[in-house]
């Protein structure tokens, strides 16, 4: 079999998407995600200008070769634009190798191992009872897991919270918009937050937060104390995470379960952390953290130590990625828990799927490949728009700091 056609094809039905197609001499297609929130046209011309030229003619069922060839190739090792652009490789191949076995990509991987795969929601709100009505409608619709962000008195925009009325999209500006940041009204305003939203919801349904890489390692401790009586499933991105062994410093105050990885691209990222169990969960995507086959080795590296998978899933994870990497949760043994924030009607339709949700669980389908195709021609009718991520500054200064 050889790959005779790649196509990247970039489109915004409501937000940006990078998306790969592969096309081989057997009539097989793949297709993978490539989507970089606010720089995914460095990951399409990536793809365009420098990888799709080495793939045409290749032998698509050698898919780990050509992952090899790709990662030492380029010379130029890791990084979200390169791994990204491998990922939708790897993905598109995974994608060819099960249709042509006539499989769902899960049973490639080594079969079922649960009967579906449990989802998280996003429960936001611009201040504690809206968040907590939230939570509670997200509970009565089935969610078992559920994430709780509120606007903080004192501050005008925060991570997380939407102000359009409309569901939460980061990436809100042709140049990045700039949002207000106090560490000290947040660590006052969260403990309250968890205190309503558990008080409401009872002690079944697992409560997650998202710090958002904004605190230090000390504050984080601080925050996690604060949080143990409302036993939080866990609490994510506590510190920027480029210093691994900064988590030791959170471990040796808090109890509350810590998961990091979003951000992360390659294995290395994460070996400190998951070697010296400083988290609980991994949070590395198919599309960010180099496809399926680079995800299968952080996942069995973390199994060693006992920390589980909570794959990040917002929006700007494509409906392919969803279908992957519904797949891998559905084989993968120390599966924790998928992220799941809705896509709307018109970027679902887009992306032909046969996913599903149901009472907060996931199911991917049982059609050969992960499931999930692109229409082009309606695709086309969604040009790029630029789009920034948000920065941060210091309410009271200016500084910048981490969003
Ligand atoms: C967030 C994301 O879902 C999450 O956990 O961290 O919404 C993140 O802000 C975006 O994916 C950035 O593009
Ligand atoms: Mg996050």
């Amino acid at each position: 079999m050889k790959i005779t056609a790649a196509r990247v094809i970039v489109c915004c039905p409501g937000r940006n998407f990078v998306t790969l197609k592969l096309e081989t001499d057997q009539g097989l297609t793949g297709v993978g995600d490539a989507t970089l929130n606010g720089r995914e046209l460095a990951v399409a011309s990536y793809l365009q200008d420098h990888v799709i030229p080495c793939l045409i003619g290749r032998d698509p069922q050698q898919i780990e070769d050509i992952w090899q060839y790709l990662y030492k190739g380029a010379y130029w090792r890791r990084g979200p634009v390169t791994m990204s652009a491998i990922a939708a490789v790897d993905t598109a191949l995974w994608d060819i190798k099960a249709k042509s076995a006539g499989l769902p990509l899960y049973q490639l991987l080594g079969g079922r191992s649960r009967t579906g795969v449990m989802a998280y929601g996003h429960a936001t709100g611009r201040d504690i009872d809206e968040t907590v009505d939230e939570v509670l409608r997200h509970q009565h619709a089935g969610y078992r897991a559920i994430r709780a962000q509120s606007g903080v008195p004192g501050l005008v925009k925060v991570y997380g919270v939407s102000t359009t009325g409309r569901m939460y999209e980061p990436a809100d500006n042709t140049l990045p918009s700039e949002h207000d940041w106090d560490t000290a009204l947040y660590l006052r305003h969260t403990p309250r937050l968890f205190e309503a939203v558990r008080l409401a919801v009872g002690d079944e349904t697992h409560l997650l937060h998202d710090v958002h890489h904004r605190l230090t390692p000390l504050e984080a401790a601080q925050l996690g104390k604060s949080l143990e009586p409302y036993g939080l499933f866990w609490m994510e991105d506590p510190t920027p995470a480029e210093n691994q062994e900064a988590f030791r410093l959170i471990r040796q105050h808090t109890t509350t379960p810590l998961a990091v990885g979003e951000v992360f691209n390659s294995i290395w990222d994460c070996k400190q952390l998951i070697e010296e169990q400083l988290i609980d969960y991994i949070r590395t995507t198919v599309t960010h953290a180099g496809g399926i086959t680079h995800l299968r080795r952080i996942a069995d590296l973390a199994a060693l130590y006992q920390v589980r998978t909570g794959s990040h899933g917002a929006t700007d994870l494509s409906p392919v990625c969803m279908g992957a990497a519904l797949h891998f949760d559905t084989w993968v043994p120390n599966f924790g828990v998928q992220e799941y924030m809705p896509h709307s009607q018109e970027m679902l339709s887009v992306f032909p799927h046969d996913w599903r949700f149901d009472n907060g669980m996931l199911y991917c389908g049982e059609t050969p490949g992960h499931g999930v195709d692109i229409d082009e021609r309606l695709a086309a009718r969604y040009p790029y728009q630029r789009a920034y991520l948000p920065v941060n500054r210091l309410r009271h200064d200016g500084s910048l700091h981490s969003w």
